[in-house]
């Protein structure tokens, strides 16, 4: 949906998560007390709005993206009572908080689907994607994110059920109506809760196309064109926004795999249901052939195409939601960066793209300080359900003799890089827990951590701080059109923001090396930031240093 202005445009999201991210309890996981602990930590990195990954009871088998039931808060996490002091203490800082939405599915412990399997036609039987069929005879040949079949036969209703991703996790019915207006009343009791919207998981999956035909065999995701961006998402999910979210301003983000530019600007247009949108084509371009085993060359042109067509793609109807990290994906530092000589240049030069582009940036936890991949040496040391059972099922069927064999795809591919524990300080654990952590702290913690970040001047963390209070301080940063500037160029990414008062330039070198660029831009200029010195003011022929990232206000 389309607001000339909006809140939600102008802020800043910090998602957190909050198994990973502080611990008060001695558990080893972290809980909702020790985000409370720490809002002036985000209220001091200037943050508009933090998204929670899904603190709900769950059985955790896909860490908490399988939720038995939507209106409880998880032990794990802590009580109705500490969510609420959350909730008070972000709306005191003026900062928003938005929830995750996850309902193409629920766990298997959901109690909708107990009724579901045990009375095929009481109130729950036509919740799930239930079908007849024999034990051996699979009903068509889709296949779950994270590998094997989507199909898994269920003994006690003796039918059975889709699980686009782990088999713990049905996906609901939505042709049946009482879904959906579960959903909307779901939707509706955490609004009146008081939160200010929702991060929508898979939300482009909802509807399957009548008699689920198969999908390309040759796909990495089989059935992906069939089940993303079915025959009645749109409906769906104007109702639902029709119902709820227009009620009360809130923000509606979906997660949307395999969506184009055309379709962003129909979830995301003026009579879209969707305020914005994740697609994964960025994320996508080191793979080769879409396949997870297959790690491939990326290229700073690509990336720069894949941006620069979303920017102009959404430049007058819809809006662009920006990110590199999140729970799912390895530090972005890592993979478009580097960690190692120059995480400090390459960290604050993927920052400053984030923030400056025109769409709402999010932070993942974590991403301020540079945090980066973990070196993951055996399988014992993944929770990841998606790496997990690839490795399983590969093993199993025999297409891999060890974990040794693909100890390289899994490090850079693992889910667990981006929710290894948030690095606080140099003591035990980074700070983290007194107990033992869920997952094991990156070993880097004593020097990459929010302590040692925030005591130094010139650091990933000031640099992100000085970025969003910039972005704040610009409107141009916001609502100002993108003009793209030299498309070609292989190191460089440069772009104007321009409104009828300003005109900011941002050039960015994405490489280790030097890189030479001849810009078509003249005009008295003004340094606003950048994550090295540079006194010159000529811009028209600029050396720029590796990484080197530099903010200009034009005349
Ligand atoms: O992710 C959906 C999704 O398709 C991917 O991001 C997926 O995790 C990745 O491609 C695996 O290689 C969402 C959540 O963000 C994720 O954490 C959940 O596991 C998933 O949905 C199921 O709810």
């Amino acid at each position: 949906m389309t607001d000339e202005n909006a809140w939600w445009k102008e802020a800043v999201v910090y998602q957190i998560y909050p198994k990973s991210f502080n611990d008060t309890d001695g558990d080893g996981v972290g809980d909702i007390q020790g985000i409370v602990e720490k809002l002036d930590y985000l209220d001091d990195l200037g943050v508009d709005v933090v998204w929670l990954n899904p603190v709900y009871e769950s059985p955790q088998e896909d860490d908490g993206y399988d939720v038995s039931d939507y209106r409880a808060i998880d032990d794990r996490f802590g009580s109705m009572e500490d969510w609420e002091r959350l909730r008070d203490g972000l709306h005191e800082r003026d900062i928003r908080l938005i929830m995750d939405l996850v309902v193409n599915h629920t766990s298997d412990q959901h109690a909708w689907f107990t009724a579901s399997r045990e009375d095929p036609d009481g109130e729950y039987g036509d919740y799930y994607m239930w079908m007849p069929g024999e034990p051996d005879d699979l009903p068509n040949n889709w296949g779950s994110c994270f590998g094997g079949p989507a199909w898994r036969y269920d003994r006690e209703r003796e039918e059975w059920y889709l699980h686009l991703f782990d088999p713990t996790q049905p996906d609901l019915n939505w042709r049946n109506p009482d879904v959906r207006d579960e959903v909307a009343e779901l939707v509706d009791w955490w609004l009146q809760q008081g939160i200010d919207g929702f991060r929508m998981d898979v939300i482009n999956f909802i509807s399957k196309p009548e008699g689920l035909p198969d999908g390309d065999p040759d796909q990495d995701w089989v059935g992906l064109d069939h089940f993303a961006n079915g025959p009645h998402v749109t409906e769906y999910l104007q109702e639902l926004s029709e119902r709820t979210f227009d009620q009360y301003d809130a923000m509606a983000v979906g997660e949307t795999p395999n969506v184009s530019v055309e379709d962003a600007r129909e979830y995301t247009g003026d009579d879209g249901p969707l305020d914005m949108l994740f697609h994964f084509e960025h994320v996508r371009l080191d793979f080769v052939e879409k396949d997870w085993w297959d790690v491939g060359d990326w290229h700073v042109r690509e990336l720069k195409e894949v941006f620069s067509r979303w920017q102009e793609g959404l430049a007058d109807e819809g809006w662009n939601a920006l990110y590199l990290d999140n729970h799912d994906q390895p530090r972005s530092v890592s993979r478009f960066g580097d960690d190692e000589q120059y995480r400090y240049e390459s960290a604050t030069a993927l920052g400053t793209m984030l923030l400056t582009l025109r769409g709402t940036p999010f932070l993942y936890q974590g991403q301020e300080l540079g945090m980066t991949n973990y070196p993951f040496d055996s399988l014992d040391e993944i929770r990841d359900a998606d790496a997990r059972n690839r490795v399983l099922g590969a093993l199993d069927a025999g297409k891999i003799d060890s974990f040794e064999s693909v100890k390289d795809v899994v490090r850079y591919r693992c889910r667990d890089n981006a929710r290894t524990p948030m690095q606080w300080d140099d003591s035990e654990n980074a700070g983290f827990t007194d107990g033992s952590p869920w997952l094991p702290v990156n070993p880097n913690y004593e020097t990459v951590n929010a302590a040692a970040e925030r005591a130094r001047d010139r650091s990933i963390w000031t640099y992100h701080r000085d970025c969003i209070a910039l972005r704040d301080d610009h409107d141009v940063l916001v609502y100002g059109d993108f003009d793209h500037l030299v498309p070609d160029h292989e190191q460089v990414f440069a772009y104007v923001r321009a409104d009828d008062s300003e005109r900011v330039l941002v050039t960015l070198n994405l490489t280790a090396q030097d890189a030479l660029v001849e810009l078509p831009v003249s005009g008295a200029v003004e340094q606003l930031l950048g994550n090295y010195d540079r006194d010159e003011t000529d811009l028209a022929s600029l050396t720029l240093r590796p990484y080197e990232a530099q903010i200009y206000r034009l005349s």
